[in-house]
């Protein structure tokens, strides 16, 4: 919608901007490193507050977290709390770009989706990942949620790997058509993507690289991965020490490139770990919500092997990527998270472990015991779009 202001609204509205811009910044000295002021607060949706950019990046499937984390995408992005730039898949899934068509038909949205294509993602992944990926997916996890999900609510108009550009094109597109240090990303998966995008040579979208992009566009990334204040004191199950996402399915230093280039750049970089969605279960009243007929809740009814015929979903699961998602565009530190500064080092196999420095630019944050309980019901409304 064009509006045309009268010329003394305009100026009001400059100067607004102006004292805004000067506040956001003597806010933001007050404490150097610290997380954005619009991160302190909470609010409904539909407060006005500035719309953040955001990217999605991550995996979708099996998780129904990935699921739950979709549809909370989507029900930020129409109640005006961000405007969702675009969501980039990071998995050797043929049936990835599906998932995101369908959401989009979903909430009646129109967010650009970048994933890869089994005919050219041999240029990213090697065989040793895909077969890590496909085994996992289909051994470990029971279920290939996005064919399923496609089969089952796939229709004409749902776009597939063909009709899409890959992630690293998509993000050369966002990034350049975007404001320099405004683009927020979260990342909840693996971190497939950014040594691609880092990497990337000037093309006909840019004559910046990759690197250039990132620098001069992307204001803070935001990651569900890792576990704090270090990985060592969990038993990860065939991933070599290392929490899930970070692991990259065994494809050395993905990880650690990807944290250790982007903390170079001067990114604030927050860490939200494994450890944290473990404590916020949900599912079962968001589901009865949603209905039966929506894919998030059938990516809990895959992910748990739920009696097709059962009306209610017997278990609730973590909210690894919905919690980390919550905090990226709601916040809340000092009433539902507290933060930890300092410095994160990986491995090359993506084990981690903390470095604690009060200047630093990095931070993990964990839930303020005893805001569990609500943290779970705050999450489940928004994600059912209340
Ligand atoms: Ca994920």
């Amino acid at each position: 919608m064009k509006t045309s202001l009268p010329p003394i609204t305009r100026t009001a509205l400059t100067l607004l901007t102006i004292t805004l811009a000067i506040l956001g910044r003597s806010l933001a000295a007050e404490e150097p490193g610290a997380a954005p002021a619009d991160r302190l607060a909470v609010s409904a949706p539909g407060t006005p507050r500035p719309k953040i950019k955001l990217i999605y990046d991550g995996d979708i499937g099996p998780d129904p977290c990935d699921f739950t984390t979709l549809s909370l995408l989507h029900e930020y992005h129409r109640h005006g709390l961000i405007e969702l730039l675009g969501v980039a898949g990071e998995t050797p899934d043929p049936y990835l770009a599906s998932t995101f068509s369908i959401y989009n038909q979903f909430y009646k949205n129109d967010v650009p989706i970048g994933a890869y294509n089994p005919k050219t993602w041999a240029t990213t992944f090697s065989d040793a990942v895909v077969n890590r990926y496909q085994k996992a997916a289909r051994e470990g996890c029971h279920a290939e949620q996005n064919k399923t999900i496609f089969e089952k609510y796939g229709n004409k108009a749902t776009k597939t790997a063909d009709d899409v550009v890959s992630p690293v094109e998509l993000y050369r597109k966002l990034l350049s058509a975007a404001a320099d240090n405004s683009v927020t990303i979260y990342a909840a998966g693996q971190l497939f993507n950014f040594p691609a995008l880092l990497k990337s040579p000037a093309d006909k979208i840019s004559p910046l690289t990759g690197r250039q992009l990132v620098e001069a566009k992307v204001k803070e990334v935001v990651f569900m991965g890792g576990c704090f204040p270090d990985s060592k004191g969990n038993q990860f199950k065939g991933t070599e020490g290392a929490e899930w996402n970070w692991w990259a399915f065994g494809n050395r230093n993905t990880t650690k490139y990807t944290l250790e280039t982007l903390a170079s750049l001067g990114k604030p970089l927050t860490y939200i770990g494994w450890e944290q969605g473990i404590k916020i279960p949900i599912g079962r009243e968001l589901t009865k919500r949603l209905g039966r007929n929506h894919p998030t809740t059938e990516s809990y009814w895959l992910m748990r092997h739920v009696d097709p015929k059962a009306t209610e979903l017997p278990n609730d699961n973590p909210a690894y990527d919905d919690l980390g998602l919550f905090y990226a565009v709601e916040g809340g530190l000092g009433k539902y998270f507290q933060q930890v500064r300092g410095r994160v080092q990986v491995n090359e196999k993506g084990g981690d472990t903390w470095t604690p420095d009060k200047d630093g630019k990095e931070a993990y944050i964990t839930v303020i015991p005893g805001q569990e309980q609500e943290l779970r019901k705050i999450l489940t409304d928004r994600i059912s779009g209340k």
